[in-house]
């Protein structure tokens, strides 16, 4: 259902639903993929930035005479050569009046460590970098605004708004305070969220070029033509002076979903000095200035009748934002906000989501953006209160789990999952795990002095708002052009669309081009966000695709309506429309009825070194929703991708600072990423399809599943081997310094004593 069958297909298989390898993967893995960082156009400039040395303070002094005066250096500018600097937008979903917002370039005040205070543009990287060195920046450091829970008392990070409290989203259903007060069971959790990294493979990198009025400006964007927008209202050029072209981009996770000052300057300079000028970051550039993700603080409380059915939710999410917000600084607090209660059947909720700013670089979405954060808070709360029941944490999620026949069900901020079959998921995913042969295994290692523990996870994850677009060309060889307004980071887009398209035509995979990315030959597009692109991308391509087909046809049958000349056997003859019609062209800009929503269930088995502390995911079973598969291979590849990410998250990164708000994992070296040792021993995914209502291709999002699913699941089953122990509580990452201290303490304690022991460890 709701994908419309092709009938006039020939022998060749449908290829929906197949797993074709990425076309894009033999230039990707040969060198030959064409990025940023790759371009260096004929008389091209070199880009460093500056940055505040504090996280807080005052620019005592800034005098960039002496790199000026430096051979090679060609563009030296401060706040004080640029006569206006108005702030980058921000997505409205929240009320974003009160979001916090900065100066391209520091004027005056430091508000986080690596923010931009000047940019030098010079003939060699070498001579740029000289030219940052040789700027003398004297600062006044103060204490800087950190933590999210002191914030709102501190003094504002943008002296431009009178406190740090920059949004906020409530809402409730039901008297959450009568059926906390009356239900049996009642179980109270605060949970920290480490502050993540995106880090994708390719650092971020904009080379800008000024030529004949027209501002091009390449860079890895999620979202190439809403950064096309940005620009050119920032630096006041009509939008048809601005062409954005996102090559091939090596990953994104959020991070390159919003435009950051570092790009609108790179468009400056290249304007002023009317040559091409680039910048490509860093690592530990990147790390300290671009986006960063989770970092909030949850407290919840979750009430349930004697049977397990959960009678009242309260959820509180706190997110530290930055000292300026990125286009979606916001969203990851707004989807936190409207998610809960995920998949349960809960009669009374209510929600507060706040974000603050802080004297940090800025916050963003990162794979998932707020649905881990709420499913992490639900899935804790759902397990605590399966064990204060004495009933099986999969049996409190059976009795609680929405039945197909109760969607949609708007919650009382007015979101719901368009459709799904949780019941049927859940026990999809508990055959594969053989619950009971796996719980007595473990029994006999933990009489046998192993400490191992079992954990789940269900969530649901909502995929994306608003449109797409998509325009597809029939060529004189009987070839088709597909050009998709959305973008593509490496998720296998090129290929996916192409079988979508291919799907609907009725023509070989390898018949239809996929162009995207590039503002000027594609139609308008939001982009690859909030795994979107084939819920509405795929839609969009499905539905130019039926539009092309519906003109072939007319054509076909000719102005009197004559015998279809070209439609032998109700099969559509291209080659005989191609030259009937040359050209030929379908536009569709498509917005689903409906947000569609995946679902996903996950089951993690640990072992935890007791000695060190050194926690192993033995064993994961994920199965995932994701409606009708256009290609099974990315989308297992995507579910990987997400879990890869999701336990890194759960076991190891963190980024930290000290009291001063200096970042103390700045480099790869200290910020943990996973390794292919930190995978599960065993993962063994699977999928239910359930088509989506929500739109035409039936689809639902995966592409950041496995970030959802992960982290409770792998939580839940820490706490369940190291409770018998006497912890009562962990915060990821779960390292293996936090798990031996929390059992140190737990030793110290005694097993009674140690309920609500926090680490105490920074995060
Ligand atoms: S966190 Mo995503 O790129 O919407």
């Amino acid at each position: 259902m709701g994908i419309a069958r092709n009938r006039d297909r020939g022998a060749a298989a449908d290829p929906l639903g197949r797993p074709l390898p990425r076309r894009e993967d033999p230039r990707a893995l040969t060198g030959r993929a064409r990025h940023v960082g790759d371009i260096r156009p004929e008389g091209c400039l070199f880009a460093a930035f500056l940055r505040s040395p504090v996280a807080r303070g005052r620019i005592a002094a800034l005098d960039a005479a002496p790199a000026r005066a430096l051979a090679g250096v060609r563009l030296v500018l401060t706040a004080a050569d640029l006569d206006r600097q108005p702030p980058l937008p921000v997505n409205p979903m929240m009320p974003a009046e009160a979001a916090p917002r900065a100066p391209w370039l520091a004027d005056g005040d430091l508000r986080a460590l690596g923010q931009p205070v000047a940019l030098v543009v010079a003939d060699s990287i070498e001579a740029a970098r000289d030219g940052v060195e040789a700027i003398a920046l004297e600062v006044e450091a103060e204490p800087p605004v950190l933590d999210p829970e002191t914030a709102e008392a501190g003094p504002p990070v943008d002296p431009a708004r009178p406190g740090n409290l920059a949004g906020a989203m409530r809402w409730a259903q039901g008297d959450v305070d009568a059926a906390l007060a009356a239900a049996p069971v009642v179980v109270e959790l605060a949970l920290r969220h480490p502050r993540l990294a995106p880090a994708p493979l390719e650092c971020r990198a904009s080379l800008a070029e000024w030529r004949a009025g027209v501002l091009t400006l390449f860079s890895g964007q999620q979202s190439p033509h809403r950064a096309r927008g940005q620009l050119a209202a920032l630096l006041g050029l009509a939008p048809g002076q601005v062409r954005v072209i996102s090559p091939d981009v090596g990953g994104a996770f959020g991070m390159k979903a919003s435009l950051y000052p570092e790009d609108v300057l790179i468009a400056l300079a290249a304007r002023r000095l009317g040559r091409p000028v680039r910048w490509v970051a860093g690592r530990g550039e990147d790390l300290l200035s671009a986006s960063h993700g989770r970092g909030a603080l949850s407290r919840g409380r979750m009430g349930f009748d004697a049977q397990g059915r959960i009678l009242a939710l309260e959820a509180c999410f706190l997110f530290p934002l930055g000292y300026w917000t990125p286009f979606s600084g916001l969203v990851p607090a707004w989807n936190a906000g409207r998610i809960p209660p995920g998949p349960y059947r809960v009669p009374a909720v209510r929600v507060e989501s706040r974000a603050v700013a802080t004297n940090t670089p800025p916050m963003g979405i990162y794979r998932g953006a707020g649905r881990p954060e709420a499913a992490l808070l639900i899935e804790r709360l759902v397990d605590e209160g399966a064990r204060r029941l004495g009933i099986a944490a999969e049996e409190v999620r059976r009795r609680n789990l929405l039945r197909p026949e109760e969607l949609p069900r708007p919650n009382g901020a007015g979101a719901s999952p368009d459709s799904g079959n949780y019941p049927a998921l859940l026990r999809q995913t508990l055959a594969a795990a053989d619950l009971p042969a796996r719980r007595a295994a473990l029994a006999r290692r933990r009489a046998a002095g192993e400490c191992v523990g079992l954990g789940m996870a269900f969530y649901v994850e909502p995929c994306g708002q608003g449109w797409e677009a998509a325009r597809i060309t029939l060529q004189a060889d009987k070839r088709f052009t597909l050009a998709f307004g959305g973008s593509t980071q490496g998720q296998g887009r090129e290929t996916a669309l192409a079988q979508i398209a291919a799907h609907a035509l009725g023509c070989p995979v390898g018949d239809v081009a996929v162009l995207s990315g590039d503002t000027a030959c594609t139609p308008e597009g939001i982009g690859a966000l909030a795994s979107r692109s084939t819920a509405i991308g795929g839609s969009a391509v499905l539905a130019a695709a039926e539009e092309l087909m519906a003109r072939a046809r007319a054509i076909a049958a000719g102005p009197e309506g004559r015998a279809p000349c070209a439609v032998p056997g109700g099969r559509i003859d291209w080659a005989r429309i191609a030259a009937l019609a040359p050209g030929l062209s379908a536009e569709v800009r498509h917005a689903p009825a409906a947000e569609a929503w995946g679902a996903g269930c996950c089951i993690a088995q640990v072992a935890i070194d007791t000695a060190t502390g050194r926690l192993v995911v033995e064993e994961m079973i994920y199965h995932d929703d994701a409606g009708v598969v256009v290609n099974p291979l990315l989308a297992e590849g995507q579910l990987h991708g997400g879990i890869a990410q999701g336990l890194g998250e759960a076991l190891c990164e963190a980024l930290r600072f000290d009291a001063d708000g200096q970042l103390i994992s700045g480099s790869l070296m200290d910020y943990a990423l996973p390794r292919a040792a930190d995978m599960p021993r065993r993962l063994a995914t699977g999928r239910i399809a359930t088509p989506s209502t929500a739109n035409r291709l039936g689809a639902r999002g995966v592409g950041e599943a496995g970030c959802i699913g992960a982290p409770p699941a792998v939580l839940n089953a820490a706490m369940d081997a190291l409770r018998p122990l006497g912890v009562a509580h962990l915060d990821m990452p779960l390292t293996p310094h936090r798990i031996w201290q929390a059992l140190a303490a737990a030793r110290h304690d005694g097993a009674g004593a140690a309920a609500g022991h926090r680490t105490g460890e920074p995060s």
